[in-house]
């Protein structure tokens, strides 16, 4: 049966990968995200290519009006969400705490955790209402172990992991399964952004190994996201075959 899937940060990388993954599936996706032109691309892109149903809807997590009422911009017929992907989020910044921009300390709070409880909140009455719902929070393996200069990254990720094992026990009796997918390298826009547009620093990260894609983790949350409705996938660590834990990389450089 179609199911209705709602990802957040759907412009790039591992949500676009996810809406792409669903859409070729024949569920019906709605994606979001800040960039309004990338959004209108990739629902058309999705419609030629799989001829599914998207919905689009252009906004900022971190706009708490926004997205604790985001299910009002939803048209009826798209109210029955099945799956909330929450995958919105960045890195910002990689430098010791101390000579840190606390803007991109607010940025990583804001949209990583603040982003995320809102828009789960602002969905939740449709999830609870659906009676089988699944929320999947992507976190990070950042979010497992602390790495140097990311202090901010870390405490965002931790705070992520943390939020979706309390959520799944709040959520026991609306029979909602919450899973955690917390991935090591994945070469998407992330490092672009992290290192504010420096490509060199950006492609360093991705280089002397075969990092992880976006597919690559769509594959995973695909997987979980079809078991039976008593199996419920609690938490993922997922990396590279060359990473191992967060310190350690065979790169072949
Ligand atoms: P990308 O930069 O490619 O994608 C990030 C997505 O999040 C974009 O669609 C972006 O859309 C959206 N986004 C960012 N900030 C906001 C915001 N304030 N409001 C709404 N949407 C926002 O990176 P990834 O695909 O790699 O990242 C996706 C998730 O995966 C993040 O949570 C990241 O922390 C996590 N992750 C990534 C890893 C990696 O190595 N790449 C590893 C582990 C976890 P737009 O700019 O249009 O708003
Ligand atoms: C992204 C992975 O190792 O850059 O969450 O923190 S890492």
């Amino acid at each position: 049966m179609k199911k209705t899937i709602f990802v957040s940060g759907a412009t790039s990388g591992i949500g676009y990968s996810v809406a792409k993954k669903f859409a070729e599936n024949g569920d019906r996706v709605i994606i979001t995200g800040r960039r309004a032109d990338r959004l209108e691309l990739i629902a058309r892109e999705l419609e030629g290519a799989y001829g599914a149903e998207i919905f689009t809807i252009c906004f900022d997590v971190r706009d708490k009006d926004v997205s604790l009422n985001v299910m009002d911009q939803l048209p009826e017929h798209w109210q029955h969400i099945d799956i909330l992907v929450n995958n919105a989020g960045l890195a910002a910044g990689r430098d010791s705490f101390e000579n840190s921009d606390i803007e991109d300390f607010d940025a990583m709070i804001d949209t990583n955790v603040k982003g995320l409880a809102y828009l789960t909140k602002g969905l939740l009455p449709l999830l609870v209402k659906n009676g089988k719902a699944h929320i999947i929070n992507v976190g990070s393996i950042a979010g497992k172990q602390v790495y140097a200069m990311a202090a901010g990254y870390c405490a965002s990720k931790f705070a992520v992991d943390a939020f979706t094992k309390g959520l799944r026990i709040d959520l026991l009796p609306h029979n909602i399964k919450v899973t955690g997918i917390h991935p090591g390298a994945v070469e998407t826009e992330f490092s672009i952004v992290r290192f504010k547009g420096d490509e060199t620093k950006a492609n360093a990260v991705y280089t002397g190994y075969k990092p992880l894609s976006g597919d690559d983790i769509a594959e995973v949350i695909f997987y979980s996201a079809n078991l039976p409705a008593h199996v419920c996938l609690n938490d993922i660590v997922i990396t590279p075959t060359a990473q191992a834990g967060i310190h350690y990389f065979h790169k072949n450089i």
